[in-house]
């Protein structure tokens, strides 16, 4: 790979270069934060490889990210919002203007304002994050949804959980590592719910849930929170922004938000879907979604985590049984605990499906 140094030399940011280093905990890009001295100022920005094995458009994926950013700014500034650096993701552009780098080896990086004074938040630890995180991803959703044109699906079939299904099957069948053996209870999990991955795919289809734009990778750390305030900062990762349903996000919400244990924790007994979580996701996102939700979206709230936290799970199965090629990991097994975690979470979320009914129906 290029030095980063060199990189960096491709955007306008001002001043001079004075060191970069990887940043945050995503499982997807490679992030840097870099830091520049501008007339004796530190400023941050940070700067990202995108990873095009995944995006295989990644031209198309920035058009996206650019559209919804200008549109974002825009209903920001018409409401009168202040400190438009922070709210929105913030694009620096490359010294021939363009949205993104290619380097000599053909990979794509791109570079954002750094967000300051805002942090991700891996693990929840109070009912105020959940309230302003799912605030502000209402409010994303409702920014966009007069958005001209349709965006590029960055990913087709993202959240078709019945493909995702599939894929886990023909992983199975095929067991290229011959892990499957060793995963039999969690693949009976998989089998045992499979009516469930339709329950979405069939309503789009039959226009009885509209098509929407989405962020459609809510989890909690993809929301920056103000480290003063508390409040719901700014929207990031918008690398999957495309048309989908309002239930992939609100599921991921609950899927990433509603629980005190680490995304691959491995002693399950911690795992518990947290109904006071719930119920503050609910009030956070209603505040901001209420208004353009129709009914049959509203009722779908309750199950939308349900579903989507089994199509994550069965993501991690497929990963870990195909050798681990997806998603970034730190260990042996990662994916085995992703996986179980998100069943585990499955499970405690049919254990809890009135209470949470009854939630929504209250608000
Ligand atoms: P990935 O797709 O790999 O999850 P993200 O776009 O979410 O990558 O970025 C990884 C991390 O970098 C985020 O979780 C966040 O902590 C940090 N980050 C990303 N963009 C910004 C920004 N503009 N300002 C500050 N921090 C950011
Ligand atoms: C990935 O990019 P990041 O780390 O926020 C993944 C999501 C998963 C998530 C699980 C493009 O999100 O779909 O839900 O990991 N993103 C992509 O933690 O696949
Ligand atoms: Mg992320």
């Amino acid at each position: 790979m290029e030095p980063l140094k060199k990189i960096a030399a491709a955007f306008q940011c001002p001043g001079k270069f004075l060191d970069a280093k990887p940043y945050g905990s995503g499982h997807i890009n490679d992030t840097y934060q870099m830091v520049f001295n501008e007339e004796g100022r530190e400023v941050r920005y940070i700067l990202q490889r995108v990873n095009h094995n995944l995006f295989k458009n990644v031209p198309g994926l920035m058009d996206n990210i650019s559209a919804v950013t200008r549109h974002q700014r825009k209903k920001f500034e018409a409401a009168g919002a202040g400190d438009l650096d922070r709210r929105v993701l913030t694009l620096v552009p490359t010294m021939d203007e363009k949205d993104f780098h290619r380097d000599e080896e053909g990979n794509f990086w791109r570079t954002y304002v750094f967000v300051e004074g805002a942090m991700g938040i891996d693990v929840i630890e109070n009912t105020g994050q959940a309230y302003e995180s799912a605030k502000a991803f209402g409010e994303f959703q409702c920014q966009l949804a007069d958005l001209p044109g349709r965006l590029h699906e960055t990913i087709p079939n993202f959240h078709h959980t019945r493909s995702r299904y599939d894929t886990l099957m023909e992983a199975i069948a095929a067991d290229p590592f011959n892990r499957a053996a060793d995963v039999k209870a969690d693949i009976e999990f998989a089998v045992a719910r499979e009516g469930l991955v339709d329950t979405v795919l069939d309503l789009l289809a039959s226009g009885e849930l509209p098509e929407r734009v989405t962020h459609n990778d809510t989890k909690l750390n993809n929301v920056l929170i103000d480290t003063t305030t508390g409040k719901g900062m700014c929207v990031i990762d918008l690398d999957t922004v495309m048309p989908g349903s309002v239930l992939y996000d609100f599921g991921d919400m609950v899927r990433s938000a509603t629980t005190q244990a680490e995304e691959d924790e491995a002693d399950l007994s911690k795992i518990e879907m947290n109904i006071d979580y719930f119920e503050a996701l609910v009030k956070g996102y209603m505040e901001t979604a209420s208004g353009f939700l129709v009914p049959k979206e509203k009722e779908l709230l309750p199950i939308s985590g349900n579903l989507i936290t089994f199509e994550i799970g069965l993501r991690f199965l497929t990963d870990y049984l195909q050798g681990d090629t997806y998603f970034k990991t730190h260990r042996e097994g990662q994916n085995m605990d992703r996986c179980r975690k998100q069943f585990k979470m499955v499970q405690s979320m049919e254990e809890q499906m009135d209470a949470m009914r009854k939630i929504v129906e209250g608000k």
